[in-house]
C-alpha cells in the first residue's frame, strides 16, 4: 500500500513491479537492500565485525556492511548490517489461510447482536496454563482495548469475562459451563518446548470430554499463533499480531447466526 505522501515517482514505479519476483527495496527499485540485527557472544572489535559479516554471507547476503556494533558489556556484542538481499518470492503464488468474515466495527456489532443474535452473548477469556503473558488478552477483552479499539467489555450485548493469566484448562473449561459461554477466548505466547500446543490440545480434549466442544466457539491469538495453526489444534479460529476486539467479535457472531450451534444452556 502506498502512503498519502507517497511521490507521483514513486506510485509510477510500484506500479510496475514484477509481483512474481519481489525482493527488498532500499535506495533503487530491485537493489535488494535489508537491515538486520543480531548478537553475537564475542567481544566488540575488528574480529566481531568479521564474525558478523561471514553470518550475514551465510545467509545469502552480498556485500554485507556492519553499520552498527554496540558492546553488551559481557562479552557479547550487538550488531546492525546493512546487504543485499539476491533472493526473489512470486507474491502472487502466495496464499495464507485466513479467518473468513467481514469485520464489522463495535457499533455494526452492536447492531448484529440486536437484528440476529437478540441476547448478551458470553465470551470468556483467559491466558493459559504457565503463560503469564495477559497483555494480549487485556488487549481484545479489556474496556480500553488496543491502539485505539475498545476491548469487549466496552460492547454492549456482549458481556466478556476476562479470567487473567495462568488460568488452567479446567478452570477455564468450569468457568464456560458456569457462564453458559458462547465462545472461549485462549491467548498464548510462551512456545518453549512447544508447551503452548501441548497446552492448546489439552483445552479441546477437555472440552470433548465434557461433550460441549460442539457447542462452544473456540478462538485462540497470540504473536505466534495464525488460523492455520488453530485449525491444526482443533480450534475454530485464531488470531496472530495486530488483532481487534472487532475481529474477534465479527467471527464469533457470525459463527453464532451462522451456524445452528447448540448453545451451552441458553
Ligand atoms: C511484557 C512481556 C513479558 C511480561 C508480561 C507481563 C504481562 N502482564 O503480560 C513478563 C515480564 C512477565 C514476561 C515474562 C516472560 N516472557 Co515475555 N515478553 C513480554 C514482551 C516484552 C511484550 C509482550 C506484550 O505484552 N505484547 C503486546 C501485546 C498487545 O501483543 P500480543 O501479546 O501479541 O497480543 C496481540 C495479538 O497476538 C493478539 N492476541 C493475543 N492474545 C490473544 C488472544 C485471543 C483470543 C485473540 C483473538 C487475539 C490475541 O491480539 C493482541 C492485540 O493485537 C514480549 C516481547 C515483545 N516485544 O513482544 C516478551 C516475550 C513474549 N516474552 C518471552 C519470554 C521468553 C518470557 C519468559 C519465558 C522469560 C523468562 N525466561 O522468564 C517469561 C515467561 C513468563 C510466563 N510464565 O509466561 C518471549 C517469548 C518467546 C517465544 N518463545 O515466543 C518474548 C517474545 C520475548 C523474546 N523475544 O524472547 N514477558
Amino acid at each position: 500500500m502506498l502512503h498519502a505522501d507517497t511521490s507521483k515517482a514513486d506510485a509510477v514505479a510500484a506500479s510496475t513491479v514484477d509481483l512474481t519476483k519481489i525482493k527488498p527495496y532500499g535506495d533503487t527499485l530491485n537493489d535488494g537492500m535489508m537491515q538486520l540485527s543480531f548478537t553475537l557472544p564475542i567481544p566488540e572489535g575488528e574480529e566481531a565485525n568479521e564474525a558478523a559479516k561471514l553470518i550475514a554471507k551465510k545467509m545469502g547476503l552480498e556485500e554485507p556492511a556492519v553499520v552498527y556494533s554496540n558492546d553488551l558489556g559481557i562479552g557479547y556484542t550487538f550488531f546492525i548490517l546493512y546487504g543485499k538481499c539476491r533472493h526473489t518470492v512470486d507474491y502472487t503464488a502466495i496464499k495464507v489461510p485466513k479467518v473468513d468474515v467481514d469485520v464489522m466495527n463495535r457499533q455494526q456489532c452492536e447492531k448484529y447482536i440486536s437484528d440476529n443474535i437478540k441476547r448478551d452473548v458470553v465470551i470468556v477469556g483467559a491466558c493459559t496454563g504457565t503463560d503469564a503473558h495477559t497483555v494480549g488478552i487485556d488487549a481484545i477483552m479489556n474496556m480500553k482495548g488496543f491502539h485505539g479499539h475498545f476491548g469487549l467489555e466496552r460492547y454492549q450485548g456482549i458481556e466478556a469475562i476476562n479470567m487473567g493469566s495462568q488460568v488452567s484448562n479446567e478452570l477455564l473449561v468450569a468457568k464456560a459451563i458456569e457462564t453458559n459461554a458462547d465462545a472461549i477466548l485462549v491467548s498464548q505466547i510462551v512456545t518453549q518446548k512447544d508447551v503452548h500446543i501441548t497446552n492448546m490440545t489439552n483445552l479441546v480434549e477437555l472440552l470433548e470430554a465434557e461433550g460441549i466442544r460442539d457447542r462452544v466457539i473456540l478462538v485462540c491469538g497470540g504473536p505466534r499463533i495464525s488460523h492455520e495453526i488453530a485449525q491444526e489444534l482443533g480450534y475454530d479460529a485464531g488470531f496472530g499480531p495486530n488483532s481487534y476486539a472487532e475481529d474477534v467479535a465479527s467471527f464469533v457472531l457470525t459463527e453464532m447466526a451462522g451456524k445452528k450451534r447448540k448453545p451451552l444452556l441458553h
